[in-house]
């Protein structure tokens, strides 16, 4: 045996190629009897930034069109109840691109999550660029500043050994040519536009390609068309609909501003949230009237049309190169936003709008599906590692997908896990609830809603002494899972 393993790596050294299967053999979690790529199925991952589910047509939107996600939707199986780890561009990706929790990794800031996991675990694109795949980002994958990189072109923060090639894609963002407004620190309406995390409206002149996910979608199109003989893992990230809110003209037509109608929010709303949990942007703090938290709806609208359409070029392409059936697409969003829900706005808030994303895997030859388990982002490493036929580390904390794409009603975890404000938040949700806790020792607070019958999490039942088991139940729950997820290998100490 030892002799032919020998041979083997003698033939492979003489003929200039690298023997695929030596290197994921120690540290192996599915034991797939063929440890090379056999199957030479592609992976197009597709993330939008910023898009909450909601704001979704197939996820129940009435008002946004976005017919190509939708496209998608219906062709794959399409995840309603799939949770982002952390609301934040950052650690979000960090954490789905590593295959650990935040909690795990500690990574909880504007980092790759390569700090954490050393040289020597694989990032969820590393692991098929090891395996012999040809692996690219175009644009945002790992962390980058929007609107700042993108202005400049800039890798943000990176993995390199993540990739084969990567490619920016720079674009004008708030100072695209057109008609622009600033909706936010600005009541009466005097103050210019601006960049930076703020809300900047502009409906800009010229075409999709004048804009960085216009650039994105024609790039990702030509490296399908580039290798389309080989296996890939192509990693495209659109940057819409992420604040700055510029898409072209035409998109904010279907949108008037005047017939958005904001959330139904009861005026005595804020009362029984806990002060850490009132979001960094909101209308209150951030001065916004009826009007602009109208223009910021629609123009966010307008963002994700846009997006959608980029989103529709790819998939064109990849059918014209007739790809299709032997490329695996995920489309999904690093995390929520807040449209005016409490008078929230855009993310870190670990509420619904802000921590469920869209969630869609399109296998060839599985049937399409809606699948209503709860999912994470971190389930994405395995499942795709195990569609794909690659041995991947044991001690990826995600969970394999694979079952719900045969059988969409099998449920894979019964609660998703979340946590935000460098760690010291948590969000546990389950069917019927979602628990918030402020703190591990929840010295900031407890929040509780009742899902089922209050969906839109208005009223705190954490402070009705009706439901106190519950809330002694989920604080056990979270201990458990908090200990779970500090079982493992990376050699962090954890401290309260
Ligand atoms: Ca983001």
């Amino acid at each position: 045996m030892h002799r032919l393993y020998v041979l083997f790596l003698f033939i492979f050294f003489f003929s200039g190629k690298e023997p695929k299967s030596v290197i994921n053999d120690i540290d192996v979690g599915r034991h797939d009897e063929k440890p090379f790529v056999t199957d030479k199925m592609n992976v197009l991952f597709i993330i939008s930034d910023d898009l909450t589910a909601k704001a979704v047509s197939s996820y129940g939107n009435p008002v946004v069109k976005t017919p190509y996600i939708d496209q998608l939707a219906s062709e794959g199986t399409m995840y309603t109840r799939a949770y982002c780890q952390y609301p934040v561009c950052g650690p979000s990706r960090a954490s789905f691109l590593s295959g650990y929790y935040p909690s795990a990794t500690k990574v909880f800031g504007y980092v790759s999550g390569r700090e954490a996991i050393g040289p020597n675990r694989d990032t969820w694109p590393q692991l098929f660029k090891k395996n012999g795949y040809y692996t690219a980002r175009v644009s945002k994958i790992f962390h980058m500043r929007v609107p700042k990189d993108i202005e400049t072109g800039f890798d943000g923060k990176d993995d390199d050994d993540s990739w084969t090639e990567k490619f920016n894609s720079p674009g004008p963002e708030w100072k695209a040519p057109g008609a622009g407004e600033l909706v936010q620190d600005n009541p009466n309406g005097t103050l210019p536009i601006k960049g930076g995390n703020v809300m900047t409206i502009v409906k800009a002149d010229g075409d999709d390609l004048v804009h960085s996910d216009g650039k994105t979608a024609a790039k990702a199109s030509e490296l399908i068309r580039q290798h389309k003989d080989k296996s890939f893992f192509l990693a495209v990230g659109f940057v819409r609909p992420h604040v700055p809110f510029v898409a072209p003209r035409n998109y904010f037509d279907g949108y008037p501003y005047e017939s958005i109608v904001l959330p139904n929010n009861p005026p005595d709303d804020w009362a029984d949230i806990p002060r850490v949990g009132i979001n960094y942007v909101n209308s209150i703090k951030n001065r916004m009237n009826e009007i602009q938290k109208q223009k910021a709806i629609a123009a966010y609208y307008a963002s994700v049309s846009y997006m959608d359409a980029q989103v529709g070029q790819v998939l064109k392409t990849l059918k014209e190169e007739g790809l299709d059936d032997k490329t695996i697409v995920v489309f999904t969003s690093d995390h929520g936003f807040h449209l005016g829900e409490h008078e929230f706005w855009m993310k870190v808030s670990v509420k619904e709008e802000s921590a469920r994303v869209p969630l869609i895997i399109k296998v060839p030859g599985k049937a399409p599906s809606v699948c209503h388990s709860f999912v994470e982002l971190l389930d994405l490493y395995p499942t795709i590692a195990e569609l794909t036929g690659l041995s991947y580390s044991k001690h990826l904390q995600g969970k394999s997908l694979v079952p719900t794409l045969d059988n969409p009603q099998h449920s894979v975890r019964d609660m998703a896990f979340s946590v935000t404000q460098d760690g010291h938040t948590y969000l546990l949700r389950t069917d019927q609830w979602a628990y918030i806790q402020y703190k591990e020792d929840a010295s900031l607070g407890i929040e509780l809603f009742d899902m089922h019958s209050d969906p839109g999490q208005y009223t705190n039942l954490a402070l009705d002494p009706n439901y106190a088991r519950q809330v002694e139940e989920f604080k056990q729950k979270l201990r458990e899972k908090l200990r779970e997820v500090r079982s493992n290998d990376l050699g962090i100490q954890y401290s309260l």
